[in-house]
């Protein structure tokens, strides 16, 4: 791909976020370039060829807990403008994930919504998560897929779940009853992203295709929801803007990267 075809955005259009809201999703474009993109790739690679033996690549979640350099993305003002255009300007970073699937034996991730899986850690339940596509996201090595409109249902709730094979799935419990007719395949190229909300039902098929699929979830939220969190094990950061809990979010600072 020439230079010319890696077009980089920070905002999204008024129309985009219209879009987000009514379906609970929205492909979008790039917001690194391809020099920062080929950077993150580069690191991403380096963490997977020093997993300890036994980790699997789909595992590597919240990796900025131990590693700074990853702020470069998480908080970059582009990243931090167009999620501003979603939430507003109190922004907090909730959670990242690599989910890379190798070529081959890829493993499937669940239908789930994350506010079932996250459950009463947050409240109000409002988290955009910005998927950004490390690798292609294709169809044939298991690109994620939504359900669209279904961040408006009622919500399932843990009930509605029952128990899959950890071998083969990235989470250990599956929403029942989805309807896979109705499921939006989001395709993206290298470099581009998607959003979902948080209530958004959504899945992704295993990979048996030679290509790896490495997708970076980066996951933000407006500066009201609380934190309900007494371990101190899950850490949050204030990005932009100020706390809207009235001191009830405990915030890490913001690490020098
Ligand atoms: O990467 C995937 O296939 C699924 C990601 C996911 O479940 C999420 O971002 O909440």
């Amino acid at each position: 791909m020439s230079g010319h075809d890696w077009q980089v955005v920070s905002r999204a259009t008024p129309e985009q976020v219209a879009f987000y809201k009514e379906h609970g999703y929205l492909k979008f474009g790039r917001i690194f370039t391809r020099e920062e993109l080929d950077a993150l790739r580069e690191h991403v690679d380096q963490m997977i060829a020093s997993l300890p033996p036994g980790k699997r690549p789909e595992e590597l979640d919240v990796p900025h807990f131990e590693d700074a350099w990853l702020f470069r993305y998480l908080a970059h003002p582009r990243v931090l403008d167009v999620i501003e255009c979603f939430l507003g300007p109190d922004i907090v970073l909730w959670s990242s994930h690599f989910i890379a699937k190798p070529g081959g034996d890829g493993k499937a991730v669940p239908w789930h919504t994350d506010g079932d899986y996250w459950g009463n850690r947050l409240e109000p339940m409002e988290v955009i998560t910005l998927w950004l596509a490390v690798d292609e996201s294709t169809r044939e090595n298991g690109c994620m897929r939504v359900i669209p409109g279904s961040h408006r249902w009622q919500h399932p709730g843990r009930e509605a779940y029952r128990p899959v094979d950890t071998t083969t799935h990235v989470f250990s419990t599956e929403l029942q009853n989805v309807d896979e007719s109705q499921a939006v395949d989001i395709e993206l190229a290298i470099g581009e992203c998607s959003f979902h909300d948080a209530w958004t039902v959504h899945a992704s098929a295993p990979n048996y295709s030679s290509k790896r699929r490495c997708g970076y979830t980066m996951r933000y939220m407006p500066a009201h929801v609380v934190h309900n969190d007494t371990s101190g094990r899950h850490r949050i950061y204030l990005l932009r803007g100020k706390d809207r809990t009235g001191g009830r979010n405990i915030y890490t600072p913001v690490p020098e990267f």
